[in-house]
């Protein structure tokens, strides 16, 4: 059938608007029809080019929420009608690492989804010409419809609005969960987050949850400062303002160094500067920021020595098909916020403004609904 998608055709150029040929599930897989997707930072590194795994032409989008619409042979949890979100961490609940206690990265179809197709190896898009479009992050979210298989979508409750729960499906749950599930964040720590993005709001808003005393947001957008302390940000500090290094600041600051520190900025200086401010001893600082090709970290192998640890996060650790409907009934609870930082709602054919006010620092999350 035909379905319409903001295609990204090569590295650099905005999104195209167009018909696309969209095959049916096969074994295995489902329908969706998107209702809705956030735009995440990620979405537009891998359209800048600065992505080693970016693939042109492609699909791009890996936060929506929708409804199923047909189902591939052999597909047994979910039916036609179910409300569902896309997960670009699948959890088949049955490869080494979904049984292994210490990881949600399932591997089970990482490789083809690395090379933008589905598990059999082929495309389910293709132009009207017939020439293939590739898949992303195994969600494809910038179509009306896209297909995945089953053990790449969470089953959510009826009632939540597509337009807010969308950014459960990577905003929301990767910077609450970095806390919760990774860091395990203890009440009464003292915590620094670098980026106030749609990221590190959410990073703000887990350390709150889990009842930090202090929580250092760092941006060099002042924009950011209203937004992150309506989520609990203790204290602002904007970089460009600091008179001398920054580490030394963070450290006399927090009275020491923090117990947790995150990077949500994709800025290998700052993951630097976010493993140093962490305190000796026992300071654990959380690796959230994609960096382009080629960028590495460093630090003197002292500051491990003298006891920070430096680790990573991918989608805030989160073991999909079972906490993300979870994390919808937070937010249904009011246990969490959602729509303060959804602070653009834009139509399909305007996504390219999405993008535009995320590189211009000007939005927190625009959210496309169909
Ligand atoms: P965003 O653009 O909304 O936010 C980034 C923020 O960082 C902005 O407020 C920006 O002003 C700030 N910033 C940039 N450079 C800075 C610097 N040098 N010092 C201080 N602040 C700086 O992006 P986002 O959607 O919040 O994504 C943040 C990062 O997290 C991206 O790298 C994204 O790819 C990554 N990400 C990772 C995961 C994961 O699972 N690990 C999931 C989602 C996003
Ligand atoms: N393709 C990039 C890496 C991108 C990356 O790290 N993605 C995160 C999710 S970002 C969501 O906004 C992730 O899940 N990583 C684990 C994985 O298996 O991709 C590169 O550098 O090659
Ligand atoms: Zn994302």
């Amino acid at each position: 059938m035909r379905t319409r998608a903001a295609v990204a055709v090569r590295a650099g150029a905005p999104l195209e608007l167009m018909d696309v040929e969209i095959g049916g599930p096969r074994a295995g897989e489902v329908m969706v029809e998107l209702k809705a997707t956030g735009i995440c930072h990620t979405d537009e590194f891998t359209l800048s080019g600065a992505d080693p795994e970016g693939l042109f032409p492609a699909i791009l989008g890996h936060e929506g929420a929708g409804v199923v619409v047909e189902l591939g042979e052999g597909v047994t949890s979910l039916a036609a009608g179910d409300h569902v979100i896309p997960l670009y961490t699948p959890e088949c609940r049955q490869c080494e690492y979904c049984l292994h206690p210490k990881t949600n990265l399932c591997q089970s179809i990482r490789e083809t989804q690395g090379r933008g197709v589905m598990p059999d190896g082929t495309s389910r898009f293709s132009t009207l010409d017939g020439d293939p479009i590739l898949h992303y992050m195994g969600c494809s979210t910038f179509a009306r419809h896209t297909v995945l298989p089953e053990i790449a979508l969470a089953k959510i409750r009826p009632d939540a609005p597509f337009a807010s729960v969308c950014y459960i499906g990577c905003g929301v749950t990767t910077g609450i969960g970095a806390v919760i599930n990774t860091a395990k964040v203890e009440i009464g720590s003292r915590a620094v987050v670098f980026g106030l993005g749609g990221i590190g709001l959410n990073v703000i808003q887990g350390l709150r949850l889990a009842g930090a005393d202090q929580i250092v947001g760092v941006d060099l957008n002042e924009d950011k400062r209203a937004m992150a302390e309506r989520f609990g940000m203790t204290d602002f500090v904007n970089p460009s303002e600091v008179d001398g290094d920054l580490v030394p600041y963070l450290v006399n600051l927090t009275k020491g160094g923090a117990d947790y520190t995150f990077d949500a900025t994709g800025n290998v200086e700052v993951m630097r500067a976010a493993l140093e401010c962490a305190h000796k001893g026992w300071g654990e600082s959380i690796v959230i920021g994609v960096a382009p090709a080629g960028a590495e970290i460093s630090t003197r192998p002292f500051q491990l020595v003298t006891g920070r640890s430096w680790r990573g996060t991918a989608f805030g650790g989160a073991r999909g098909r079972t906490d993300v409907p979870r994390i919808v009934d937070w937010y249904m609870d009011g246990k969490i916020e959602i729509d303060p930082m959804i602070t653009h709602t834009l139509r399909h054919e305007d996504i390219n403004e999405g993008f535009d006010l995320l590189r211009a620092g000007k939005s927190i999350r625009s959210v496309v609904v169909y």
